[in-house]
C-alpha cells in the first residue's frame, strides 16, 4: 500500500495570505497566528509570504482568484470574520466567500484554507482568534501547508 499525505514542512514554499479588514481587532490576530503558523512550520516569512488586505470577507473570493491564478503561489490561506447581525447579510457574505474560495482552489489547482469565522457572537470571534478555542489562523496555515505538500506529490 502507498500512502499518500502532506508533510508539515514548509521549507521553501510560497503562501499568499489573504485577510479582510472589517472586524480587524479579530482579523488582525488570524494573520498573526497564520503567519506563526507558516514561521513555526519553517516557511520563510520575511520571502516567500504575501498578505493581501481586501475590505470585507465579501471581496476575498476575488483576490483569491487573482493569487491562484498568479501561479506565485503553493498554498492560500484566506482568513476573515463574518459576526452574523439582524439580517440575512451574514449569509450572503458567507456563501459569497466559501464559494469563491473553493472555486478559486479548484479552479487554478493551488490549494486553499479557509480561515474563515462565521459567528454568531463576537465572543465566539474572539474565542477562535487566539483565546479559549485557538487560533483559526494558525490552523488555516498548517492546512495550507499539508496542501501545498501534498499538491506536490501529486503533480
Ligand atoms: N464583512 C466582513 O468581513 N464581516 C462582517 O461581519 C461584515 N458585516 O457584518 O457586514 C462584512 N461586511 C462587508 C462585506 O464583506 C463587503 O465588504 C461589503 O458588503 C462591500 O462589498
Amino acid at each position: 500500500m502507498r500512502v499518500i499525505e502532506g508533510k508539515l514542512d514548509a521549507t521553501g514554499m510560497r503562501f499568499g495570505i489573504i485577510a479582510s479588514r472589517f472586524n480587524n481587532f479579530i482579523t488582525e490576530r488570524l494573520v498573526q497566528g497564520a503567519v506563526d503558523g507558516l514561521r513555526r512550520h519553517g516557511a520563510d516569512v520575511d520571502e516567500n509570504v504575501d498578505v493581501a488586505w481586501v475590505p470585507g470577507a465579501f471581496e476575498i473570493s476575488f483576490c483569491a482568484h487573482k493569487m491562484a491564478a498568479s501561479g506565485r503561489y503553493d498554498a492560500l490561506i484566506c482568513v476573515g470574520a463574518v459576526i452574523r447581525g439582524d439580517t440575512p447579510h451574514f449569509d450572503y457574505i458567507c456563501a459569497e466567500a466559501s464559494r469563491g474560495a473553493g472555486n478559486a482552489m479548484n479552479q487554478h489547482g493551488v490549494p486553499v484554507a479557509f480561515g474563515l469565522l462565521t459567528t454568531n457572537t463576537v465572543e465566539q470571534a474572539v474565542d477562535r482568534a487566539g483565546a479559549k478555542m485557538g487560533n483559526k489562523g494558525f490552523e488555516a496555515a498548517v492546512t495550507a501547508i499539508e496542501m501545498a505538500s501534498l499538491g506536490k506529490q501529486l503533480a
